[in-house]
């Protein structure tokens, strides 16, 4: 166990009494969450959150073999959700969809470690039923039986819901009888009506996102939670959002975890009427995003990077500033080297390793609901990783 930082010591004055309520154990107010995502003093901010970590996690970092699959990019809201750069028309140059037998085969492609997840999401096709998804998952399941499937964002089962006619709570009933086992938490982009109004005008709102998570919670069905931050939001409107989470977690428990996602401007509207093209999330902005939501969440376990949007040297990073939680080997990731990622495409089994032990933690392989699959590593038969954070790795 860490021992806790000194208040005093902290150069930004505003920390010392959000700081007395940590190490007190009291829940932390709005106001004290705008302060930590105002304060420059990161090295404090990381301190107290590192503690905060250490005493929900020690110093395990977790993570698994997965890998990810997206059977379509069309989607509806292609011209209205202005951040994204995954998006097609069905008509559209680079618009794909996969047949069932495709994504068998793409699934069947497991890089080193076997996997034990896929993380299963796409665009809101206009005719891709429920029908396709639910046979997908249970021929997955036959074909891979001890699999973990993570899928669907709220988004895209709401979508389901109107299109098939029915509620929310029928397509999610449905689809856990077909082999779903979790929802990631993609798609709550900033729940805030203002900025919804400005990069994503037509999707659900903040409010129906949190409605798909809790009839999920209800269902049995645990959820991931997320936000994109780095673009037209303030502080207020990511403490409002993370609040959101905070309340409906108080409420079911249904969260496994949080991840805080960059926003990437290449090769969408967003960046370029912001002039930001070429320019993703600073080093600062992506500490403070880890680190309050370590301090602001008491009660969601862990706090995952995502090491494609960035970067595996910034994850690492992270893992001294309150985050517990690295994905996975990922094997092909697609929406952000859409919008101008240049990290790998996958990361080794034995990369992840040995990006966690020389951050100073102990490395445990976890299954989706976070319990240790393998923490002893001495023996593992993988080569060792050359080159493999190097963010000119971009396999096309
Ligand atoms: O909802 C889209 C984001 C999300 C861009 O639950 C973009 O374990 C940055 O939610 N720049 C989908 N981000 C990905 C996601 C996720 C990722 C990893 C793990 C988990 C999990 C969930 O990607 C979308 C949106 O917020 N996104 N476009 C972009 N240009």
């Amino acid at each position: 166990m860490i021992a806790p930082p000194n208040p005093a010591h902290f150069r930004d004055p505003a920390l010392r009494p959000i700081a007395e309520k940590v190490l007190g154990g009291t829940r932390l107010d709005p106001a004290d969450g705008i302060a930590l995502f105002e304060t420059s003093d990161v090295l404090s901010l990381g301190a107290l959150a590192a503690y905060a970590n250490a005493r929900k996690n020690g110093d395990r970092v977790f993570f698994s073999a997965n890998q990810h699959l997206n059977p379509t990019n069309v989607c509806v809201l292609r011209n209205t959700c202005v951040f994204c750069s995954f998006a097609r028309l069905p008509k559209e140059d680079g618009a794909y969809t996969r047949s069932l037998e495709e994504v068998y085969q793409e699934a069947a492609h497991a890089v080193g470690a076997p996997t034990t997840e896929f993380h299963i999401v796409g665009g809101l096709h206009p005719k891709l039923r429920l029908s396709y998804y639910a046979e997908m998952f249970r021929g997955l399941k036959e074909r891979h039986p001890t699999i973990h499937i993570k899928a669907l964002t709220a988004v895209e089962i709401a979508h389901l819901a109107r299109i098939e006619k029915t509620t929310v709570e029928a397509v999610l009933l449905a689809l856990r009888d077909s082999g779903l086992d979790t929802m990631p938490g993609g798609g709550a982009e900033v729940f805030s009506t203002a900025v919804r109004a400005t990069i994503a005008e037509r999707k659900l709102t903040g409010q129906e996102w949190v409605d798909v998570h809790r009839t999920a919670h209800r269902l049995g069905i645990r959820t991931n939670c997320t936000m994109l931050y780095g673009h037209v939001e303030t502080a207020a409107d990511r403490i409002e959002h993370l609040t959101m989470l905070r309340d409906l977690q108080d409420e079911t428990g249904g969260f496994l975890t949080y991840i805080p996602l960059a926003y990437h401007p290449d090769h969408n509207e967003l960046g370029e009427e912001m002039g930001r093209v070429g320019s993703a999330t600073t080093g600062y902005e992506d500490l403070k995003n880890v680190a309050v939501a370590r301090l602001y969440f008491d009660n969601i376990d862990h706090i995952k990077t995502h090491w494609p949007m960035v970067t595996p040297f910034m994850s690492q990073v992270v893992l001294g500033f309150g985050c517990d939680d690295v994905e996975g080997t990922v094997v092909y990731e697609r929406v952000y080297h859409e919008a101008g990622a240049k990290t790998a495409m996958h990361l080794p089994y034995r990369g992840l390793v040995e990006l966690i032990r020389a951050a100073g933690k102990r490395p445990v392989e976890r299954d989706s609901f976070y319990r240790p699959i393998r923490d002893a590593f001495d023996d593992l038969e993988e080569p060792p990783v050359a080159g493999a954070f190097a963010p000119s790795v971009h396999a096309a």
